[in-house]
């Protein structure tokens, strides 16, 4: 049978969610943090579960390659990933599986397309904490392999225009990849929406009284966002990208969100809104899209 993706998500990768998760995979331990969230990713995975799917792709900006897109395309890793600027909150042990096959056929489909991609075979590569945070809230179990894929900073060589450019011939490559795989699979857009953040940490980093959004003008791009994408303007809001880019220093620039929506066929039904919530003053919104149930 023909494989098909089961579901996109917006899955942000604050590692925050997982330090006030408190696994046993995190060095550091909370007391409590970003209720809405965490317990809006917890809901996320009551729906996931239900799908019985195969493989997770992730697309993460920290992982960011200067020529082409690249694949991680190790059966096996594992190692310790600490977020190089909250590593007070992000010592994290990672064991994870790859599926090496649905890697190698995107990047090939990817490379007939036109665009540069490479496969990353060095065993001692360290998995970046965007695409470890975003797998471990979508499924903390592991269970599932996964494709990892970089982001090659079109946006900062070029503009957000050839980032799209880019991301939807990448969703292409995606789309006949996973077809021909016959694998169920779910794509994670590994992402905030507006991201600036505050310089300073407060003493007590899960400090909910001290946590809101950066300024109001962040909120208001978020809240923009959110309603295009929950109704199903998803056109619009990829043709709003630039501004929306640009305004709010949105994580978007990284292209995981536009290659998820070009994947998904830029859907025109309503996402799942799972919740939102700032994190040191980022925005971030968990959402979902569900082609089967539509
Ligand atoms: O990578 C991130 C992020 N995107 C948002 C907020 C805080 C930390 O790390
Ligand atoms: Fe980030």
């Amino acid at each position: 049978m023909a494989g098909s993706i089961v579901a996109g998500v917006l899955a942000p990768h604050p590692p925050h969610l997982v330090y006030a998760d408190n696994p046993p995979q995190n060095e550091p331990s909370a007391e409590c943090g970003w209720e809405t969230l965490r317990w809006g990713y917890e809901r996320l995975r009551k729906d996931l579960e239900k799908l019985d799917f195969d493989t997770l792709i992730v697309l993460s900006p920290h992982w960011q390659t200067y020529v082409g897109t690249h694949f991680l395309g190790v059966p096996q890793f594992k190692s310790l990933s600490v977020d190089p600027v909250f590593p007070n909150l992000f010592r994290y042990h990672y064991e994870l599986d790859v599926d090496v096959e649905l890697a190698n056929a995107i990047c090939a489909a990817g490379q007939e397309a036109g665009l540069v991609t490479r496969m990353m075979e060095n065993p001692d590569f360290r998995v970046d904490y965007g695409t470890i945070v975003s797998c471990h809230l979508t499924r903390p179990e592991w269970d599932k392999p996964i494709v990892g894929i970089s982001s090659c900073r079109s946006t900062s060589y070029y503009s957000v225009e050839v980032m799209q450019e880019q991301a939807r011939a990448l969703a292409a490559a995606t789309r006949s990849a996973i077809e021909a795989s016959g694998r169920r699979v779910v794509l994670l857009a590994s992402n905030s929406l507006s991201h600036r953040h505050f310089t300073t940490e407060s003493a007590v980093p899960e400090d909910m009284s001290k946590e809101h959004i950066m300024h109001h003008g962040q909120y208001l791009w978020d809240m923009r966002a959110i309603e295009l994408l929950r109704h199903g303007k998803t056109k619009q809001f990829i043709d709003e990208m630039p501004e929306f880019t640009s305004q709010a220093i949105s994580e978007t620039d990284a292209g995981a969100l536009s290659w998820m929506l070009y994947s998904l066929g830029l859907p025109t039904y309503d996402a799942e809104l799972y919740g939102y919530g700032t994190v040191i003053g980022t925005g971030n919104a968990v959402m979902g899209w569900f082609p089967e149930s539509t």
